[in-house]
């Protein structure tokens, strides 16, 4: 590790940091909206972290070996956006002058898909800490795979947390699990201001935040965060010079600040918050620093500073680009898992390849889905991921792959422990490394505690594979607290989310094909506890028809009278009943609507051509009904189940409820009539 940046001259350091604070304070009074208070508090620490410690390159935002930098507290945006213009990112001042406004690139909230910089999309308080530990753990992971000619990964990921980011539940458990990790390469200042949207946060908060830490096992210091001698010792400490005993810790810098810093009336206050300082104030914070400039001013000595920042990274960048292009002009089995993790990630025939791993017989998509899952994993070493302490109910463990532990980051397996929230955001945050494609798994009706992470993965784009097991009713006897009803929709109405729901084992090989190769957006896996029946594809099926999203899986006779759409353990239910219906089943085409996102993106050719106009329509999923009525239409006929489950055996619940191919057989009769 090179030594830390020399500490430039303080007239130097007072002009940049005051820089920060007016460029953000002078977006938010612009846009007339923002949160100017956590920008004007957090300049020092921010400042100091920049210049001194984090090493990034202006000119290539998705450098491999880059330090991170997550601001969890997203609200400040303005912080970070006055940070990355001036650090020489592709973000002009004519942004800063846009902050907040339709087609800028500097959006209320950091988001990461749309800002050369911006690490990870923020806003949702404690998902950015949770991303953090997720990417440390992915360095840690890099490291351990290129340890050749002294190692090629030791990025570290810094961040900032506010209090909010500490009361919430989500950055426990992430940060529990961090410090379990061992992740020394996560540092995070916390911005200990007080001060919160209601008033002080000892309205609602009244722990030592510090010695919670401790307690997870983090290497916890205290300073004033405007004091830039001590933020400097702190970061040296944390990031160079590890005291004894605080070796292999996260480590958190608790940093006493001020919200809304030097403006006259507002500091301290919440109102420095969430509203612009306001014209008096603005001017009277402006002459109290004594900043006697037009708004959104650089002084060249700045900017100057500030290119010479840019410039350490650009050489640490070039170093570091030599030292792997050594490694892959060495070939061998570095070079190798270096192409695969970083460029050509998957075989052009994955999805045949799944499908022939694809086990025959009557099983539940779980089971299978683990056997294809083996596949998957020996065919794209970029896969890892785990479960929330339900691996063997999930079936996702990586046969012939140590766990993830601390010390020990060569494998691909994690034991998460039962820490949902904390699990969809670290996945999130494994996936914006760059090198891996994760994992997760739970139980489906536990995907309530993961929607927030879902959520900013289909807005971010980040490609994740949310496994979820036990989708029905059909997990029986543990009772409607963990049945899932309404689940499957309500992860289908979150925008770019594409949701699987394999009805056998084919299936399953193509649900794992979408997850592996969409690399713009979050796919999620639904699988049964109990067996599927075993389907039989019409004469001319090929894989690829599977993933349209939706497909002929039992033809009609001739022009169909109707289309049953079911999906997974649904779909044999509906051939079934097709089946039972005898001499009027022969005009009924059954469509598996394995993954309904998909196959709402396919040409209205080949939709029209599956859903014929003016032909009627059932929908078969043992889950709420309503959102099918809009895909039946008028006349259509919806079968599944509103309100919440039973406690019984699946298959008592399977026939109390009629989902079976005679009870389908004989409500379909009645419809057809
Ligand atoms: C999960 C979540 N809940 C609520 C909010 C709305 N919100 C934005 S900032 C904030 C709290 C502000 O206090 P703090 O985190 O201490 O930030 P500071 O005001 O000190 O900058 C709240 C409640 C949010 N962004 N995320
Ligand atoms: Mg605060």
């Amino acid at each position: 590790m090179s030594h830390a940046a020399a500490t430039p001259d303080p007239k130097l350091v007072d002009s940049a940091v005051k820089t920060i604070q007016m460029l953000a304070v002078d977006a938010v009074e612009k846009a007339n909206s923002g949160h100017p208070g956590a920008p004007l508090g957090l300049a020092a620490i921010a400042f100091e972290l920049w210049s001194r410690e984090l090493a990034f390159d202006p000119k290539d935002p998705h450098w491999p070996n880059r330090d991170r930098f997550v601001l969890s507290c997203g609200h400040a945006s303005a912080l970070l956006y006055s940070l990355l213009h001036l650090a020489g990112f592709d973000l002009p001042m004519s942004e800063l002058e846009k902050f907040r406004q339709w087609g800028s690139k500097t959006p209320g909230h950091p988001e990461v898909h749309l800002t050369p910089g911006v690490e990870t999309t923020t806003g949702p308080l404690g998902q950015g800490i949770a991303n953090a530990v997720g990417m440390a753990t992915s360095l840690k992971m890099l490291g351990a795979r290129f340890p050749g000619d002294g190692g090629l990964f030791d990025a570290r990921v810094f961040g900032i947390a506010s209090d909010g980011d500490m009361m919430e539940g989500i950055s426990g458990e992430a940060s529990s699990l961090a410090a379990h990790l061992g992740l020394d390469n996560l540092i995070f200042f916390y911005d200990d201001n007080g001060i919160t949207i209601d008033g002080k946060t000892e309205l609602a908060f009244s722990e030592d935040v510090g010695k919670r830490y401790e307690a997870y096992g983090w290497y916890v210091q205290r300073i004033d965060g405007h004091d830039h001698a001590q933020i400097r010792a702190a970061l040296d400490a944390a990031a160079r010079q590890r005291p004894k005993g605080q070796e292999g810790r996260p480590a958190l810098i608790v940093a006493r600040t001020h919200i809304g810093k030097g403006a006259p009336t507002k500091q301290d206050t919440a109102h420095a918050h969430g509203e612009p300082l306001g014209a008096a104030e603005l001017a009277a914070t402006k002459k109290a620093i004594g900043w006697e400039h037009e708004p959104f001013f650089v002084p060249n000595e700045v900017r100057a500073l500030f290119a010479e920042i840019a410039e350490r990274g650009a050489a640490r960048r070039k170093r570091w680009l030599a030292k792997r292009d050594a490694l892959l002009a060495r070939g061998g089995a570095e070079a190798k898992l270096y192409q695969q993790l970083f460029e050509a990630r998957l075989p052009a025939d994955l999805l045949d390849q799944l499908c022939a791993a694809a086990p025959a017989g009557e099983q539940a998509t779980r089971i299978v889905s683990g056997v294809v899952q083996q596949r998957a994993a020996a065919l794209a070493p970029a896969l890892v991921g785990g479960s929330a302490d339900l691996t063997p109910s999930n079936k996702t463990w990586i046969k012939d792959a140590p766990p993830i532990a601390r010390g020990k980051f060569e494998g691909r397996n994690f034991h998460f422990g039962i820490r949902e929230h904390a699990m969809g955001a670290f996945a999130n945050g494994m996936s914006l490394s760059g090198a891996f494609i994760p994992y997760t798994a739970t139980f489906l009706v536990f995907s309530d505690y993961m929607r927030p992470a879902i959520r900013l993965a289909g807005l971010s784009h980040i490609q994740t594979a949310f496994v979820f097991t036990h989708d029905s009713l059909y997990l029986g006897e543990d009772g409607p607290t963990h049945q899932p009803v309404e689940h499957l929709w309500a992860l289908r109405a979150i925008p770019n989310v594409d949701v699987a729901r394999p009805a056998d084992a084919l299936e399953c090989a193509a649900a794992w094909a979408m997850a592996l190769e969409r690399s713009d957006g979050p796919t999620v896996i639904a699988l049964t506890r109990q067996n599927t029946a075993v389907l039989t594809r019409p004469a001319g099926f090929t894989n690829a028809a599977m993933m349209r999203g939706a497909y002929t899986v039992d033809e009609a006779d001739g022009a169909p009278e109707a289309v049953l759409i079911a999906t997974g353990s649904e779909v044999g239910v509906a051939v079934a009943a097709k089946k039972a219906l005898g001499a009027r089943g022969k005009r009924l085409r059954v469509v598996s609507g394995l993954c309904w996102d998909r196959f709402e993106r396919q040409d209205a050719a080949y939709r029209d051509a599956l859903l014929p106009r003016g032909v009627k329509r059932c929908s078969v999923e043992l889950g709420i009904t309503g959102p099918w009525r809009g895909v039946v239409g008028e006349g259509g006929l919806t079968i599944g189940h509103d309100g919440f489950g039973h406690s019984a055996p699946w298959q008592v619940i399977r026939d109390k409820i009629g989902m079976t191919g005679d009870g389908v057989a004989a409500r379909l009769r009645d419809w057809l009539a």
